[in-house]
This record gives C-alpha cells, sequence and structure tokens, in this order.
C-alpha cells in the first residue's frame, strides 16, 4: 500500500479553529489552486477528490483563559474525518488530507490507525505538538494533536475513532523542532518521542537524519503516515503559516527528504496543513506544499 501506483482521494477539512486564527480554513482550496490534481495526474497517480469536510462557521469566540478553545467542533470534525479517512482507506486508496489547521491530525491518524494497526508516524514541523489542556499556554488545540494520538489529552479528543489502535511513541518521530513547550518537553523525554531539532539537521544533515528517522518508523510497522506542517519550513520560503518560526527547514532540505522519503515507499497517507492564504504572498506557501507533496509522490528533476 505504499505510494507508487495507488489511487489517491484528496479530502479538504477547511478547519482553523485549532489555531483560532483565520485563513488556514483557505487551506485546501489554496493547495487545490496551486494545481494539486495536475500535479499528481502527471505522476501517473488517478485522484479523486472528496471535497471538503463541513465546518460550522459561526461559532462564538470562547471565554478568556479557556484552556481547550472550541473542543465540540473540532472533536466533532475529526470524527468525521476519522470516519472518512477509514472509509477510503477501506477501498484501497492514499487519502491525502488538506488542512486546515493541524488539529486535523487526530481525525486523519485515527483513521489510518483504524487500517493500519501497527503505524508509524513522521511529522514535520517547527512545533512539536504535544501539549494537553494541563500545560497549554494558548488552548490552541492544534498544539496538542500529537499527543491526543498517543493517548494523552482530553477524553472528547483522545476517544476519536476508538481507543483499540494506538499509536505508539516509539513508532514517532517529529523533524524540523524549534519551538518547544517545558511541558511538551517533559512530555517527550516521559514518553520516549524522538525528536529532530534544527540542530540535529544543521549538525548531521538531511540525509543522515532522514536515514535515521525513517529507520526508526518502518521499525515493527506496517506502513507510514506523513505529517506536514508547512511551519516546519523557514518562514521566508513559507510565510504563509499562522505561527511562524525562524530557523526553520530550508525549501531544498524539505524536497530532499520528500524525495527520500518517496524512495524508501513506506507512505500509506499524508497530510498537509497549515498552510494560510491570508498571511501568505502570492499563494506561495500552498505551491511549496504542491511541491512537496510533487516530491514525496515521485517527482524527480530528471
Ligand atoms: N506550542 C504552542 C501552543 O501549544 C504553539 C502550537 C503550535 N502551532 C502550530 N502547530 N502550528 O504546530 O500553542
Ligand atoms: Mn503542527
Ligand atoms: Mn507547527
Ligand atoms: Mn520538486
Amino acid at each position: 500500500n505504499a505510494v507508487k501506483k495507488t489511487d489517491i482521494t484528496v479530502i479538504g477539512v477547511p478547519l482553523h479553529y485549532g489555531a483560532d486564527r483565520k485563513g488556514v480554513d483557505l487551506g485546501p482550496d489554496a493547495i487545490r489552486g496551486a494545481n494539486l490534481h495536475e500535479r499528481l495526474h502527471a505522476l501517473g497517480y488517478a485522484v479523486e477528490d472528496a471535497g471538503d469536510l463541513r465546518v460550522d462557521r459561526t461559532l462564538q469566540p470562547p471565554a478568556p483563559g479557556e484552556k481547550l478553545k472550541y473542543l465540540a467542533e473540532i472533536a466533532r470534525v475529526n470524527k468525521e474525518l476519522y470516519a472518512a479517512v477509514a472509509d477510503h482507506m477501506g477501498k484501497g486508496r492514499f487519502p491525502l488530507v488538506l488542512g486546515g489547521d493541524h488539529s486535523i491530525a487526530i481525525g486523519t491518524i485515527k483513521g489510518v490507525l483504524s487500517r493500519v494497526k501497527r503505524l508509524g508516524v513522521i511529522w514535520f514541523d517547527a512545533h512539536t505538538d504535544v501539549n494537553t489542556e494541563a500545560t497549554t499556554a494558548s488552548g490552541n488545540i492544534h498544539g496538542m494533536s500529537l499527543a491526543a494520538v498517543l493517548g494523552y489529552g482530553h477524553p472528547d479528543l483522545v476517544s476519536i475513532g476508538g481507543t483499540d489502535a494506538k499509536l505508539r511513541p516509539e513508532n514517532v518521530v517529529i523533524i524540523g523542532a524549534r519551538s518547544v513547550d517545558p511541558g511538551e518537553r517533559a512530555f517527550l523525554k516521559e514518553k520516549g518521542v524522538k525528536v529532530f531539532t534544527m540542530h540535529d539537521i544543521d549538525k548531521h544533515g538531511m540525509k543522515q537524519v532522514m536515514e535515521d528517522a525513517m529507520a526508526i518508523v518502518a521499525d515493527g510497522t506496517d506502513g507510514v503516515h506523513l505529517s506536514l506542517d508547512l511551519d516546519s519550513m523557514d518562514p521566508g520560503d513559507a510565510p504563509g503559516v499562522g505561527t511562524p518560526v525562524t530557523g526553520g527547514m530550508s525549501y531544498r532540505e524539505c524536497h530532499f527528504a520528500m524525495e527520500l522519503l518517496y524512495e524508501r515507499q513506506l507512505l500509506v497517507s499524508a497530510e498537509v496543513v497549515e498552510v494560510n492564504p491570508m498571511l501568505d504572498h502570492h499563494n506561495k506557501t500552498a505551491v511549496a506544499a504542491v511541491e512537496l507533496i510533487g516530491s514525496a509522490f515521485g517527482e524527480r528533476i530528471l
């Protein structure tokens, strides 16, 4: 069920509540508008678009200090996403989920877990998204999604898609981290999640980091999910994100990482998140996202 010669289903999730910042809900159409389908077609894939999940646009802002902002709607949308991903994968298709903010990783990964019990996850991000309501400073659920799929956090998030199939911390790697909260640092250490920080990329180079990362996520698993937060890239190359952090992965490093991923043929599913066209310049970040997807699906220079 690796990427090559697989039929792809695109699922849009125009959700911004996990970031509590407007614009990222326009991500799916910005990515489509950057010729996602044409690019995948040119590589020989059969692509179907399931359209966008419905999101309630009318919610009132949360009370100040709320630690799980918009929890009910985020949980509802993620449950629908879980079901959609499980359904399309059940038909032998490769789900490619377009965010939306990174809280949608909960629905995506739970859906994939329902089909691939021993799942590896490769999570590109400037952040590590392992806060819970106990540690978050912002109350933004997009900073809690990785913790939730590992089984930690609010029951309404953790229980999405059932709790039988579990993502195990030893099967997860984070790449590109450079903004980690104190509570997250403790969580990562305690649970044993391997993080390749920007320091590691600087020190060892992307080739070595990817080889080590892929060895970890491939070990004892039957497939790997790619969770690509565009803020993993340097804001100079990907300015259209809600929480930019300087000193990120360069355009070339990111491309190379995706090319190496394709070479290993590990992927069974992918999501691209946090593209915010309202903060972007000429759709640059969505274009970069589509180019990265192209590389992850086999595009080469020659
Ligand atoms: N760690 C911070 C928080 O919990 C920032 C979260 C992240 N933003 C994202 N996710 N785009 O990676 O609020
Ligand atoms: Mn993220
Ligand atoms: Mn991030
Ligand atoms: Mn390319």
